[in-house]
């Protein structure tokens, strides 16, 4: 396996830094007003210098920082800016693993060969990234996921790092490294092992395994003395634990060169993922289609919403857009794979920003989103008279 891991520098605050020039090179705090009860989201690197960082209490940094700049968050600017790296990311590998808003795992151990190896697809990956969001990320590529976030760790921020891949040199590089450098070990566990004089990996290997697991438990145990090696089997998964969309695929039996039959195609998994969608109260601000052609490329194209929509007519109207734009009319592709799938959810009386659009607009969302639930109840009504007869 080869995996990349990639996590955005001081995100709010280069993002604010980015879009205010005048702020940059200097101590900038997104978070809560400095005499505001609240916390720090986080912080530039100037402003970590004072001591500031995330989660503290906003007050403090001020404290700690008086001349910081105090920004309020502007969410939707940074889901945009996220949004834009992961589209980066995808050209990458499509096997990429969301972490959070600004952190990744790819999966490049098929991919790399393209790129010219590890070091030019690490260089081309942060380079792509600075050119489309003029952002700096850090990235590690290693042998595994645990050691591949350790490595975009090392030289943070705009930092790259390949950690080793043999079994021994992995060992040894972890060796002097301290024990919370590895998944499991959090600041409690590592005052246990610490008390039992624990503190380095290399502690952790040379540990009667035994003896850990009456000190932390069978599992914990068994983890860390694990990650303390180095090892770690967890795969890149697209699909994160907590559901964070709602997506169909279809694989055509023969290469489709049919661009009419693969809209329809692409309609139809429309009406499945909404049909799935609407079963939980809840809009999707993120609507995305998937194409896999012959050669194995594969692309995702996606597009925010002009509003939170859940209606059938809004996610066939916005696919199509972006089929329509991927796939021209006239235009020769072989595709094996056709997906849609939406994402980035709110609740259904999360009105984001509703003054910015016009009400027409509004209005006929709620149209369409009755429209819908009448007919995603029409077919039930049917099959239940059928089982009744
Ligand atoms: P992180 O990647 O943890 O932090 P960061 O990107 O700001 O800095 P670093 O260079 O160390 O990676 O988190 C990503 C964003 O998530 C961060 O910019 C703001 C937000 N966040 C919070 O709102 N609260 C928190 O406690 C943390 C840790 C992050
Ligand atoms: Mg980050």
């Amino acid at each position: 396996m080869i995996i990349l891991h990639v996590d955005m520098d001081a995100f709010f605050a280069s993002v604010e830094q980015r879009d205010h020039p005048e702020w940059r090179g200097k101590p900038v705090i997104v978070g809560s007003g400095p005499n505001e009860r609240g916390v720090v989201s986080t912080c530039s690197y100037e402003a970590r210098k004072f001591g500031v960082h995330s989660a503290m209490p906003s007050r403090t940094a001020f404290a700690k920082c008086p001349e910081g700049i105090f920004v309020k968050p502007r969410m939707g600017v940074y889901k945009e800016v996220s949004d834009k790296v992961f589209e980066v990311l995808e050209r990458f590998s499509p096997e990429v693993q969301k972490v959070s808003i600004d952190e990744a795992f790819l999966d490049i151990t098929g991919t790399v060969h393209l790129f010219g190896g590890m070091q030019k697809l690490g260089e081309k990956l942060r380079a792509d990234v600075f050119s489309e969001t003029g952002l700096t990320c850090s990235v590690g590529i290693a042998p595994n996921k645990l050691l591949s976030k350790i490595g975009s760790e090392q030289k943070k921020p705009n930092g790259f790092y390949i950690m080793p891949f043999e079994k021994k040199e992995i060992q040894e590089w972890l060796e002097s490294k301290k024990a919370g450098i590895i998944w499991g070990v959090g600041k409690k566990t590592a005052e246990i092992l610490s008390a039992k004089g624990f503190r380095t990996c290399g502690d952790i290997q040379r540990a009667d395994l035994r003896f850990l697991i009456k000190l932390l438990g069978e599992a914990a145990a068994k983890s860390i003395y694990a990650h303390s090696f180095g090892i770690d089997n967890t795969r890149v998964s697209a699909e994160d634990a907590e559901e964070k969309s709602v997506s169909r695929e279809y694989t055509f039996s023969e290469d489709e060169n049919n661009r009419e039959e693969t809209r329809k195609i692409l309609i139809e998994l429309v009406s499945e993922v909404g049909r799935k969608f609407r079963e939980e109260p809840r809009r999707a601000k993120t609507i995305k289609i998937k194409m896999r052609d012959n050669e194995f490329n594969t692309i995702t194209r996606q597009i925010r919403a002009p509003l939170p929509a859940c209606d059938d007519m809004t996610f066939r109207h916005l696919a199509l857009k972006l089929f329509d734009e991927e796939w021209k009319e006239g235009q020769v592709k072989f595709l094996r794979l056709i997906g849609f799938g939406v994402s980035d959810f709110t609740s259904l009386n999360d009105k984001e920003e509703p003054s910015l659009f016009p009400s027409e607009l509004a209005l006929q969302m709620e149209k369409r989103e009755k429209l819908s639930s009448v007919l995603d109840k029409l077919p039930r009504l049917l099959n239940n008279e059928n089982s009744v007869s």
